[in-house]
């Protein structure tokens, strides 16, 4: 399986066949076990599990055609600006996958992406980002080589793509609930490719909501590559990767059996200890704000009061996302307007859901 992964169908295409364009949209994500902290080159040290969102996603065209020149050349803008910067990262991915995608020097390329979501709404714009870009990439191997792939094998091949340009990139391929890392147990799961978990989820869990509450937006947050780095200094790091598989697994068995406590239990755990690891590790972070600990009081009062299942996970910043099935959407909005919005910023929240996947435009 791993082989098809690596395998490249050759050198040398016919140039003047491998011209034309892939528009991909790609979703961001939110972990609810999360991922923080890797071994060697883009392999976790823990498996994650995430549900893809539905609003919220990066929309990329990328435009291909035989190099000019001996380099192959990549121009890149974002809301149809230029991003000199973005494109020197772009060309040392592509340069680190052209083992894997020859064609990549054959080619120069012209990347547009845009975003549905604002850039400092702490929604993870590398996962939607990264995966876009490589589900275009993918399309080109299909286009220019005519291959024809069955369709599991192109999602696999462009999660392990993704990865490579960013670990959470690698479970937004799918729709759904999204598995990335070995999970004890769970054969399917791998380091290298996220898989979907759609056979086992209970029917409670799968229209789940995200509220995604803006505390503050436009806030620095550790970069993803530092706060990885620290984790191979942090002196909790192996409790929390071993913590981190004991929730994965135990997690997959409640999205079955359709557990709404323990869901509760292991993810407000799981994003309390991903900002335990940000406050632990050195130099320190402490990315949650007086507002995100307000409303996570609230929330707990509020389901204590009246049993209505709403529960709270963290990325890495101060914005909350508030989790509860689509059953108790009217309560919870009625929570969020009278409870919760005078801790929020000018911006509200954004109301999202799990959603169906990356959708191919053209
Ligand atoms: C996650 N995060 O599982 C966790 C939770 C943030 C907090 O994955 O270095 O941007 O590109 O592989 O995927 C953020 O890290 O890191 C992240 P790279 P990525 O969603």
């Amino acid at each position: 399986m791993t082989d098809m992964l690596y395998d490249n169908p050759g050198l040398k295409f016919k140039n003047q066949d491998c011209i034309g364009e892939s528009v991909w949209q790609s979703p961001s994500n939110i972990a609810l076990v999360k991922y923080w902290g890797k071994k060697g080159f883009q392999i976790p040290s823990n498996p994650s599990i995430s549900f893809s969102l539905s609003k919220s996603f990066t929309e990329t065209r990328l435009s291909f055609q035989p190099a000019k020149g001996k380099d192959f050349n990549v121009k890149f803008s974002f809301n149809n600006n230029p991003q000199p910067d973005f494109e020197k990262k772009i060309i040392s991915y592509f340069k680190s996958l052209t083992k894997i995608f020859p064609f990549i020097e054959q080619l120069d390329f012209d990347i547009q992406s845009k975003n549905t979501f604002p850039h400092s709404a702490g929604i993870a714009s590398s996962a939607s980002g990264m995966s876009a870009l490589a589900l275009t990439l993918c399309d080109i191997e299909q286009h220019c080589f005519n291959k024809q792939t069955r369709l599991d094998d192109f999602f696999q091949k462009a999660s392990f793509i993704a990865r490579l340009g960013s670990g959470s990139a690698s479970r937004s391929v799918y729709g759904g609930w999204v598995a990335w890392g070995a999970i004890e147990g769970m054969e399917s799961t791998s380091d290298l490719y996220g898989v979907p978990i759609k056979n086992y989820i209970h029917s409670d869990f799968l229209n789940y909501q995200d509220s995604i509450l803006l505390v503050e937006t436009g806030t620095k947050t550790v970069s993803s590559r530092i706060g990885h780095d620290l984790m191979n200094s942090n002196p909790f790091a192996k409790v929390r990767f071993s913590q981190a598989g004991q929730n994965a697994k135990r997690l997959v068995e409640v999205l079955k059996s359709g557990d709404i406590d323990e869901f509760i239990r292991i993810t407000e755990s799981e994003a309390l200890s991903l900002h335990a690891m940000m406050m632990t590790s050195q130099p320190s972070f402490i990315l949650i704000k007086p507002q995100t600990i307000n409303i996570i009081d609230k929330i707990k009062a509020y389901r204590k009061e009246t049993g209505v299942p709403v529960s709270f996970t963290l990325d890495a910043g101060p914005n909350v996302h508030l989790l509860y099935p689509k059953s108790v959407k009217d309560l919870v909005k009625e929570f969020i307007n009278t409870d919760l919005m005078p801790h929020l910023s000018e911006n509200g929240f954004i109301d999202d859901e799990i959603g169906a996947g990356p959708r191919k435009l053209i």
